[in-house]
């Protein structure tokens, strides 16, 4: 593997890979680093490689004609810009880029370079991260050191490489090593024990933890093995969806008990079904009414042509009070769940901690205890006359004041930001 740093600054470059695992690969002709300075490509007496920026504004641009000429002195490879505008630099993209045989990093300077350069001599620009360097030489120094650990021969062992974070999708678990107890800290009884299957397990578990808690973003892509699944059941499995129908408000505050509607079973039953929920809940004190419910469940739960509807309105069930839904998942799961609220308005269930979609799931991920999260009917929940609820969701915010969801749209929503999956 080659790779051509194209800098005005190699002395940055060079002495930062005669050390580690990229020092000895150089030194033992594994992969073999160059450097390129358009300095070398002036003509003019001052050896120019910037210029003013047409249309103005501050700082200077790289100069066309050096740069060009440097990028075609580093030969055939492929030609990565290092740019605070680039695409994000992932493991995934490391990892193809390890496949090539010639990398040329074409390092800026100044406010940056010309366009009509990125346009005719640029294939791929990546950034390392949101923040903005002086140049581009750190992170051509950071993209040599990802992928050349994953040339052939750089890291001792083979395996090493792929273990790690980021290429299963998860964050490292911890590690230790002697002594077993450092300034009064132990080390995990688990690792001394020698059981694998358990050490295997432990360190599963943290990296799920972690990951869950560090990066939800990560945490929300991960797929988890079947096996996985069986050993730490995902959130949404454990998780119930309640529609209460008192206590609520109306719109000057009066607490009220509403009416069930159809609309509300059918569709929040189908968001629970495709969201992977344990249960649907309908709550409501007048009896006739969850007798209703029941009938509209049972309608459809009969119809053969309704089969897909059918298995989302297998998920209703009916209970007089949240109270009553509390105590029956109680005994259902040996112990009571997490009351999640949600409301429109910024201001209600004061005492319990906000959270939002992505915290909550982080916070709750792999705690075995199931989750009611409920919905208002009406003009949402009588806050004063819930005192169960220990977490309140964060308002949908849309794009300005009007914020009038049908509680089967924000219920949609929720769950999408909860348990839906990203692309
Ligand atoms: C790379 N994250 C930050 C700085 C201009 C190409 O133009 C410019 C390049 C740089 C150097 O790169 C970064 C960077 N990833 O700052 C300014």
């Amino acid at each position: 593997m080659k790779f051509t740093v194209v800098t005005l600054l190699p002395e940055l470059i060079e002495p930062a890979l005669t050390a580690g695992v990229v020092g000895r690969a150089k030194q033992a002709g594994t992969i073999e680093v160059g450097c390129v300075n358009p300095r070398d490509f002036t003509s003019d007496k001052h050896r120019t490689v910037d210029d003013t920026p047409y249309g103005g504004g501050p700082g200077m641009v790289m100069k066309p004609e050096p740069l060009l000429a440097a990028i075609a002195k580093a030969g055939q490879g492929h030609r990565i810009l290092l740019s605070p505008s680039g695409a994000p630099l992932t493991q995934a993209r490391v990892q193809e880029l390890a496949k090539l045989d010639h990398l040329v990093l074409v390092c800026g300077r100044y406010e940056g370079v010309d366009q009509r350069v990125i346009d005719s001599a640029i294939d791929e620009e990546l950034s390392i991260g949101d923040y903005v360097l002086s140049g581009g030489e750190l992170g051509a120094l950071v993209i040599i050191d990802a992928v050349a650990r994953l040339v052939p021969g750089v890291l001792g062992e083979p395996t090493s490489a792929d273990d790690e974070s980021f290429s299963a999708g998860l964050l490292e678990y911890p590690h230790y090593t002697r002594p077993v107890e450092l300034d009064g800290r132990g080390v995990p009884s688990v690792l001394a024990g020698g059981n694998h299957a358990a050490i295997a397990a432990w360190r599963r578990l943290q990296a799920m933890q972690r990951t869950a808690t560090r990066r939800p973003d990560l945490w929300r892509r991960y797929r988890a093995s079947k096996a996985e699944t069986k050993a730490f059941p995902p959130l949404a499995a454990r998780t119930h969806l309640a529609l209460v129908h008192h206590p609520v408000v109306d719109r000057v505050g009066t607490v009220i008990t509403t009416a069930l509607t159809n609309f509300d079973i059918h569709d929040l039953a189908r968001s629970s079904m495709t969201y992977g929920l344990a249960a649907f809940h309908l709550i409501t004190p007048v009896t006739s009414q969850r007798d209703k419910a029941e009938h509209i469940a049972r309608l459809w739960m009969g119809d053969d042509q309704g089969e897909h509807r059918a298995r989302a309105l297998e998920l209703v069930r009916t209970a007089d009070a949240i109270e009553t839904v509390i105590a029956t998942l109680a005994a259902e799961y040996g112990q009571p769940p997490t009351v999640v609220a949600t409301s429109a308005k910024a201001s209600s269930f004061p005492a319990a901690p906000r959270r939002t979609p992505a915290e909550l799931v982080a916070e709750h991920a792999l705690d075995p205890r199931p989750m009611l999260i409920l919905l208002g009917s009406g003009w949402g929940l009588a806050d004063s006359l819930i005192p169960s609820v220990s977490r309140i969701l964060t308002p949908i915010e849309g794009a300005g004041d009007w914020n009038h969801l049908s509680v089967r749209s924000a219920g949609a929503i929720l769950l999408d930001r909860l348990f839906g999956r990203v692309p």
